[in-house]
């Protein structure tokens, strides 16, 4: 076994390989570019080498540095992990010359795969099957009619030198066929700069399952069960499970044992990953193999209990498999969610910036975190923005589905856009948990995970995540200001009462949330019946009249719980500055707080601050002459337009002087309050 290893890539893998590495005794070598430099996977390595500037094909993807690294630190092996050098053979050649092991497959396996349609002919000639269609040399277009006639419509014409979904032209009659054709050659020669085509039956509702293969130098052959990997966005994979749903076990053995002819078809040794089409009646048919660690092999380990990590290298250590076929079970249903740093509000467009906020679920046997990452990173635009993936397990899907709706709503983020939400709408949407699922996937159920106004959601809007996002703002409030009371010199003080009273007038808040960038000014009066007090909330907006919902409720840390038409639900909040995520059964409703910009964000000299916004009536005195408050802390509460604003502490300081009371009249502009700011310790600055 090697004493020493070199781990050529970053984030996520790196640190996951540099853990099973420890784990086995086995010294490790991190590689990093200038952005790098105070990564988590650089601290994890026992030892660093710097290899350029951030851009990968300055440092990541330059072989001769890599190597070089490995020689300067006395690294026996290399893992390259995916992507990066990966896939590389000649980077796999140039290991073998330095005498330094590449932990993966023979370069000659590389080189076989790296051609789609040189690995279709060899999987032909082994017998594993192959999509009914033509991949020959003869490109008459005759040739591929008379073919694509044979088969029968709707075809798909595929680039050969195309991947990923590039360079595909499905063609769903005769008639279309010649110009369909021209069009993709015209595309293909514009691509890739080579315009040969294959023509396949097209499968319209495939599902993507992927066979984990594992062999030894020692003609041993196994594979790790399969995972679907069919939720799926532009042929970015989203949500991974293992194992397949409604697989049954004659179907797993077929695709297991065609995935092992098909790596013993190129003399495979280590991990290596069979893609497969499986169609709506069960037939399945080889797409690609991947010869390297799939991003999504956790969940294969999660199922089998095994470190394929450690199998990778015990394997390129010459050892033979750690396990016979019968030696492995299935053991529960894994999930996969890729968190990255994207907007899927727009169109998933890479985010960066800091994660100054990252606080994740517990990890367990339930939960898994994969990550390279920690708080105060800098998600930056060199390279791929995933965060982390999270992993869940538990004894069947249901339950593994219930994990991972969990630990997403768990899992806080802020600074950095994320596709958190996008994965929690997606999770919990009926088709997924009714694994109604191909890899139209998230076309299909479009509107149901982005809560187009149209579904079902939309409806609930009003009479269920708006009135409760208001209700826990008013509670939690009131919350607030009972911890301040009990904080200050007065705590009985009836300033720090919230609860809207107001003489002969109803106690009542208002605000304004935006849903999907429509505001909605929402009205919160407290109201009491019988013996009962109970909230009358009002919303007003766009595309809705006037809409009152009367409700309870009560907050408990991040858990509210609100009955509104006999109806008691709870939610989950997310509750950071003017930002409410509410995450419920069927998804999360992310709302923001309009507040009036009441020129407290005015710089200092023009003293800008503590004014009235408009004219309006004094609702709530939350401070004392004397306090000492911090920055933001809420001072007083107007009503104004039927909105509520509240006038905030612009930074830690001292309330010198209260002008008004509860009830007053107050005209617009009129200074409220004298606040000393502790920001300005040569003098008292008097904040308008
Ligand atoms: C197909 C297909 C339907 N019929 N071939 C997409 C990328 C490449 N891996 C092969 N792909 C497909 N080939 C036939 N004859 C549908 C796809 C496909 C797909 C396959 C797997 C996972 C996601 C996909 C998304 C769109 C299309």
């Amino acid at each position: 076994m090697f004493s020493k290893i070199l781990i050529a890539n970053r984030g996520e893998i790196a640190c996951r390989i540099i853990k099973t590495a420890k784990k086995m005794g086995i010294l490790t070598v991190a590689v990093y570019s200038d952005a790098d430099k105070d990564a988590l996977h650089v601290h994890m390595a026992d030892e660093a080498v710097y290899l350029g500037a951030s851009p990968s094909r300055e440092s990541y993807l330059v072989a001769t540095k890599v190597i070089a690294a490995a020689k300067k630190t006395g690294a026996q092996a290399i893992h390259p992990g995916y992507g990066f050098l990966s896939e590389n053979a000649a980077f796999c050649r140039a290991c073998e010359q330095e005498n330094i092991t590449f932990i993966g497959p023979p370069v000659e396996a590389i080189e076989a795969m790296g051609s789609k349609s040189a690995a279709k002919n060899i999987m032909e000639k082994a017998n594993v099957p192959l999509v009914p269609g033509y991949h020959g040399d003869d490109q008459n277009e005759h040739t591929l009619k008379q073919a694509a006639d044979a088969m029968g419509y709707p075809v798909l014409l595929k680039a050969t030198a195309g991947g990923g979904g590039k360079g595909m032209r499905q063609v769903w009659s005769e008639q279309e066929f010649s110009e369909g054709f021209a069009a993709a050659k015209r595309e293909a020669m514009s691509s890739f700069g080579d315009d040969t085509m294959l023509v396949e039956k097209y499968l319209t509702q495939p599902r993507h399952v992927e066979i984990q293969v594992f062999c030894d130098n020692h003609q041993n052959a196994v594979y790790l069960f399969e995972r679907d990997c069919s939720v799926q966005r532009r042929h970015q994979k989203v949500i991974e499970e293992a194992p397949a749903f409604s697989m049954s076990e004659f179907l797993r053995t077929k695709m297991g044992e065609s995935a092992i002819k098909s790596a013993q078809a190129i003399g495979y040794q280590g991990a290596g990953t069979v893609e497969f089409l499986l169609d709506v009646d069960g037939s399945f048919y080889f797409m690609e193999m991947n010869t390297r660690l799939q991003v999504e092999h956790p969940v294969t380990e999660m199922i089998s209990g095994q470190d394929l990590v450690e199998w990778q290298l015990r394997v390129a250590a010459g050892e033979t498999l750690p396990k016979t076929q019968l030696e492995l079970t299935i053991n529960g249903h894994a999930f996969e969610a890729r968190i990255y740093a994207e907007d899927p509000s727009n169109d998933f467009l890479p985010a960066t910036g800091q994660l100054n906020l990252l606080k994740t679920p517990i990890e367990s046997k339930h939960v898994r975190i994969d990550t390279g990452v920690r708080q105060g990173d800098e998600v930056s635009v060199f390279y791929d923005p995933m965060i982390a993936k999270l992993i869940v397990w538990d004894e069947n899907r249901e339950k593994a589905l219930q994990r991972l709706a969990k630990a997403l709503r768990e899992y806080r983020i802020n600074g950095v856009t994320t596709n958190i939400e996008f994965l929690y709408n997606l999770a919990t949407t009926d088709a997924f948990k009714n694994a109604d699922i191909d890899t139209g996937f998230i076309e299909k159920n479009h509107n149901a995970i982005f809560h187009q106004a149209n579904d079902k959601q939309g409806n609930e809007l009003f009479t269920k995540q708006l009135p409760i996002a208001a209700l826990y703002l008013v509670l939690s409030l009131a919350n607030k200001t009972k911890e301040q009371a009990a904080l200050s010199n007065d705590p009985h003080s009836p300033w720090h009462i919230t609860n809207a009273w107001r003489l002969n007038e109803p106690h009542s808040h208002s605000l304004i949330l935006a849903y999907n960038d429509i505001e909605y000014a929402i009205i919160i009066e407290q109201k009491r019946q019988a013996s009962a007090s109970y909230y009358q909330i009002t919303i007003t907006g766009e595309g809705i009249s006037t809409h009152t919902v009367d409700c309870q409720g009560e907050i408990n840390g991040e858990k509210v719980t609100v009955t509104i038409d006999g109806h008691r639900s709870q939610s989950i909040i997310s509750h950071n500055n003017n930002n409410i995520s509410l995450y419920q059964e069927h998804g999360v409703f992310s709302f923001s707080q309009i507040l009036p910009d009441h020129g407290q964000n005015q710089d200092d000299d023009n003293h800008g601050g503590l004014t009235a916004p408009m004219n309006g009536t004094m609702v709530s005195v939350l401070v004392t002459p004397g306090e000492q408050v911090t920055k933001d802390q809420p001072l007083v509460i107007m009503e104004a337009m039927k909105m509520e604003h509240t006038i905030k502490a612009p930074s830690d300081g001292v309330v010198d002087e209260i002008y008004f009371s509860t009830g007053d009249m107050v005209d617009g502009g009129t200074e409220l309050l004298a606040f000393s700011s502790s920001l300005a310790q040569t003098e008292n600055t008097e904040v308008k």
